[in-house]
């Protein structure tokens, strides 16, 4: 494990769960491995961010609009709230995309702080050079953002346990997967990630 890696939650919001207006199939999964790598994290002081989908509510992303999904996680709306299972950290930075009306939104990495600060350009001024990845949905959100945070030179870890994909074409989430680990993405499971943290926590130099 680097030294500096961070968690990036990927829009584990309530349009993406069961009884959403995207539901994710079994999107509500992720909420029991994440919450413990949020809890992994934030005991390591290694910084966690959770991005969410944050639509006008007329937007070319939607169906009505020329796009291909109804309409989902309007600013404001319920349904654009992070899941209340979702234990986010104190201190967890919320990165908000797809505000414009021309924008998809689906990578993290186009994304902004609350303060505007592009995400990507946070990641370099905190110096954080690895990203694991977990969230809704493998297919089209995480995978976008993994593959951009590889492009912008960044080390990526998929959390294979903590991801679940729309399928809108069964096999999507596996070959998004592919997609990932072929663009030079890791992959690792709850234990692995315990392990190797565990491992760089005992190498470091005492403050
Ligand atoms: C997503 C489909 C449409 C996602 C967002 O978060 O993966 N999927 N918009």
């Amino acid at each position: 494990m680097q030294r500096r890696a961070a968690l990036l939650v990927v829009d584990v919001q309530l349009d993406f769960c069961p009884g959403g207006a995207l539901a994710v199939p079994d999107g509500d999964q992720v909420l029991r491995p994440l919450n413990r790598y949020m809890e992994l994290f934030n005991l390591r002081s290694a910084p966690i961010f959770a991005s969410r989908d944050w639509h006008p509510e007329q937007s070319k992303h939607f169906r009505e609009q020329g796009g291909v999904w109804p309409p989902h996680c309007v600013q404001g709306t319920l349904g654009a709230d992070f899941h209340p299972g979702l234990r986010l950290p104190e201190g967890t930075i919320v990165i908000s995309k797809g505000m414009a009306a021309w924008d998809n939104g689906y990578s993290a990495l186009q994304g902004v702080t609350e303060n505007g600060t592009p995400f990507a350009m946070l990641l370099r001024r905190m110096e954080l050079d690895r990203l694991y990845v977990g969230g809704l949905a493998t297919d089209y959100c995480v995978k976008e953002s993994v593959l951009d945070a590889l492009r912008e030179g960044f080390g990526v870890t998929v959390l294979t346990d903590a991801i679940r994909g729309v399928e809108v074409q069964p096999g999507d989430s596996e070959r998004a997967l592919q997609a990932m680990l072929t663009a030079g993405a890791s992959q690792a499971t709850f234990a692995s990630v315990r392990s190797s943290l565990q491992a760089e926590g005992e190498t470091r130099p005492p403050a």
